[in-house]
């Protein structure tokens, strides 16, 4: 096996997070390297290369805030520019020369003797002082199995591992989900397809896109004073987190996202057979809105069905639902979402006590201190970690509150000649217990739906139930005092500081 060699700190994930990370550690003078298992930078902005993806959070608020791009071409991106700046942002950075890309982790364990991480990968082994795992919260595609799927005779292909080869040009289609993934492909594929069926078993809360291109003059606006673009940004931001307070007390303003939601829909969807189909039943806001002008009437058009009973089986070309009816199709794209509060990465991490962190989660649920940091799992960070999560802004802001939390844990190894830092247990589960009080009246646990924000139990792993900037506050500054903390035994005899 080769030999990767030791580095300070080893970056797990080429996206946002591991990009971000090492500009940050960069900075602060740490050496480090990234390991990428994708042949491209850009994380879930690389995986997600269905046709129409685009993200629903607005272009100026969904960069980093130190490397804002003034030429966005549309106030909603689609994917193909977002890639472009997280790849321009890794050449600018000095970050690509400091990827491993085709390197996909498949173990790494906290070698307690040694006061390190031993890190297994495809393409060798390497070892770390500390270790920051970005692999992503969605980026494990969730594949139903339905029965018969093993000898389906078309093609299928998960939202996040679209095909760029397939052409559905005139083909008989079926896609499944009426998810954020879902509602951007629809569209594009019903102007090609000969046949489409949606098969939903939950209708979403489809909202007016207000997505426009930026002019011209805009962005050599935006170029010339990027004080304007640092405004607009605010602007944005601001205005997302006024849907903070209603969404945890279920208030009133989730009434008027009803109305407009309701309006949309019967603007749209003249037919009232269609659109009882299309009226969910829970809370907007329980699940994530989905704005979008395109989706609903592709639903309505001549090639399109909505198909709203279960699936039952796939038999040879078929699908066969629970009516009995079977339709014939070419390809089957599952629009099906993601692993989240069952995600089986954090199985490949082994803690102090020879347990790996899906075991630990597994006992009870998903959980961590400030979504970044494991009892038991020493010098391990993570980014995008558990109730980091967002639906109403950008989870790029969540990822930079968290760098200078990680940059200052990892500073503070290495100046104070720190070997291990272990958040104390009683100081996570009082965390947890804050969140989770927080989010008792919240419409992500009250609303009626479910989604992928709620674990087995129903508890919910996944979001921040506060306003962001209160996470970026609460982040600012590495608190020591919540950590249990090892002298580096090359600097002193091993000294246990624990309890
Ligand atoms: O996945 P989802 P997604 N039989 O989990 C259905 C981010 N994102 O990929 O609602 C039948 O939302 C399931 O049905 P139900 C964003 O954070 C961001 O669309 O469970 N149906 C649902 O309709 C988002 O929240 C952007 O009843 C089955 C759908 O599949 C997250 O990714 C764009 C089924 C899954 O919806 C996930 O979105 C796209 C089964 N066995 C995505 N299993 C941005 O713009 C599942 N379903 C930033």
């Amino acid at each position: 096996m080769t030999n990767l060699g030791h580095h300070r700190v080893v970056i797990i994930g080429a996206g946002f997070g591991g990009i971000g990370a090492s500009i940050r550690l960069a900075e602060a003078g740490i050496e480090h390297v990234i390991v990428e298992k994708a042949d491209e930078v850009g994380g879930t902005w690389w995986a997600n290369r269905y046709p129409g993806c685009r993200c629903d959070v607005p272009s100026h608020l969904y960069s980093f805030s130190f490397a804002l791009n003034p030429d966005w071409s549309d106030t909603y991106s689609l994917q193909p520019e977002i890639h472009r700046y997280l790849r321009k942002v890794a050449d600018d950075y000095g970050v690509t020369q400091r990827v491993h890309l085709g390197t996909e982790v498949t173990a790494a364990r906290w070698d307690d003797e040694a006061k390190r991480w031993l890190i297994e990968t495809n393409a060798g082994s390497m070892s770390a002082g500390a270790l920051i795992s970005a692999h992503g919260f969605l980026s494990e595609p969730a594949i139903p199995h339905f029965a018969g799927i093993e000898s389906f005779t078309g093609q299928v292909m998960h939202s996040a591992q679209w095909d760029p080869s397939y052409d559905v040009n005139g083909k008989r289609v079926g896609v499944i989900g009426t998810g954020a993934s879902a509602v951007q492909i629809v569209p594009l594929v019903q102007k090609e397809a000969k046949q489409l069926y949606v098969f939903q078993r939950t209708p979403a809360w489809i909202l007016p896109h207000r997505g426009r291109p930026i002019r011209a003059w805009e962005r050599a606006l935006y170029r010339r004073v990027p004080a304007i673009q640092r405004l607009v940004r605010q602007l944005v931001y601001l205005r997302n987190e006024l849907l903070i307070l209603p969404a945890l007390l279920h208030g009133k303003r989730l009434d008027l996202i009803r109305k407009m939601a309701l309006d949309h829909l019967e603007a749209q969807i003249p037919d009232p057979e269609l659109r009882a189909k299309l009226t969910p039943t829970f809370a907007p806001g329980c699940k994530r809105l989905t704005p979008t002008n395109d989706y609903l009437p592709a639903l309505a058009a001549p090639n399109t069905e909505l198909v709203t009973d279960g699936i039952n089986e796939l038999r040879g070309d078929e699908i066969v639902t629970t009516d009995g009816v079977a339709r014939q199709l070419d390809v089957l794209i599952l629009a099906t979402g993601f692993r989240v509060t069952d995600n089986t990465f954090p199985a490949r991490i082994v803690g102090r006590a020879g347990r790996t962190l899906r075991e630990v989660w597994d006992d009870d649920s998903m959980g961590g201190y400030n979504g970044t940091t494991f009892a038991g799992f020493p010098n391990l960070f993570m980014l995008a970690g558990p109730n980091t999560g967002i639906g109403h802004t950008s989870l790029v802001y969540m990822i930079e509150a968290q760098l200078p939390y990680i940059v200052g844990a990892i500073k503070h190894l290495q100046d104070n000649h720190v070997a291990a830092l272990d958040v104390r247990p009683d100081v996570q589960a009082a965390y947890n217990e804050m969140i989770q009080r927080k989010l008792r009246l919240s419409v992500w646990n009250t609303g009626g739906c479910s989604s992928w924000y709620l674990d087995k139990l129903g508890r919910n792993s996944t979001i921040w139930p506060d306003y962001t900037f209160n996470f970026a506050k609460r982040l600012k500054r590495f608190d020591v005092e919540s950590y249990y903390q090892e002298v580096s035994p090359t600097q002193a005899p091993a000294q246990l500081v624990y309890g």
